[in-house]
């Protein structure tokens, strides 16, 4: 019996949830143009990254709907000093001339805070006209948040569960599975943020968190030493 329980939490502990292949993509825009990008003349390749000259949507074909989309933002804040209007990123979406649309986005906005501004970002979906907002978390806050780089990661695996990272810390989640299948990766961008080094991969993102991974390996050692001992 103890051995089928620890077959059981290893088969848990190890097992990571396959995601259909799909050929990775990235553009750090350093030829100074958005080849394979549909824009508009608001969007334009400046200084080795992409910009908007007031607001503009630029999306791409893509069809990943679990692995890794990951890119950098500078703040510009331009905008009304420092009160940008947003930055959304499209990361799963239904292409944008279609009907019935869909997606689940990355929202950068901006609020108040104790220090001034303070950085929210929050995983909104689409579903046909319904808009929600399933997760929403404060960042970084600050008297003057222009001039800072962000390094987001958006990693979503086969059981639906999104994690945004942002310089690699764990920075909002949720487990969203309405929508199982994209079109196109698409940024809205105003002029007061750049986007630079977007990355696409489909590397496989494990169904458990790091933490559930150590407690399973933990009962895993656990159970191990009990089966040990109880056979001497
Ligand atoms: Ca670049």
């Amino acid at each position: 019996m103890l051995l089928v329980i620890l077959g059981l939490l290893c088969t848990a502990a190890l097992g990571a949830v396959p995601c259909n292949a799909t050929e990775g993509w990235s553009d750090n825009f350093d030829d100074g143009n958005l080849d394979g990008w549909v824009h508009d003349a608001n969007a334009n390749a400046v200084d080795s990254a992409l910009r908007a000259s007031y607001s503009a949507e630029v999306y791409r074909p893509c069809n990943l709907s679990c692995g890794v989309w990951s890119f950098d933002v500078l703040d510009i804040g331009e905008w009304q000093a420092n009160w940008g209007p947003g930055l959304n990123v499209y990361f799963m979406s239904s292409h944008p001339e279609g009907s019935n649309a869909t997606y689940y986005c990355l929202r950068i906005t901006k609020g108040t805070a104790e220090a001034g501004l303070k950085y929210i970002y929050a995983i909104t979906s689409l579903v046909g006209s319904e808009a929600l907002t399933p997760a929403s978390a404060d960042g970084m806050e600050g008297s003057d948040l222009r001039g800072v780089l962000h390094h987001i990661r958006v990693t979503r695996n086969a059981a639906g569960h999104m994690r945004v990272y942002v310089n690699e810390t764990l920075m909002v989640e949720t487990t969203e599975r309405t929508i199982s299948t994209s079109e196109c990766l698409r940024i809205l961008l105003k002029y007061d943020y750049a986007i630079d080094n977007v990355v696409v991969d489909d590397t496989t993102v494990e169904a458990y968190s790091p933490v559930m991974m150590a407690v399973a390996g933990g009962v895993v050692a656990v159970l191990g030493v009990v089966v040990v001992l109880k056979r001497r």
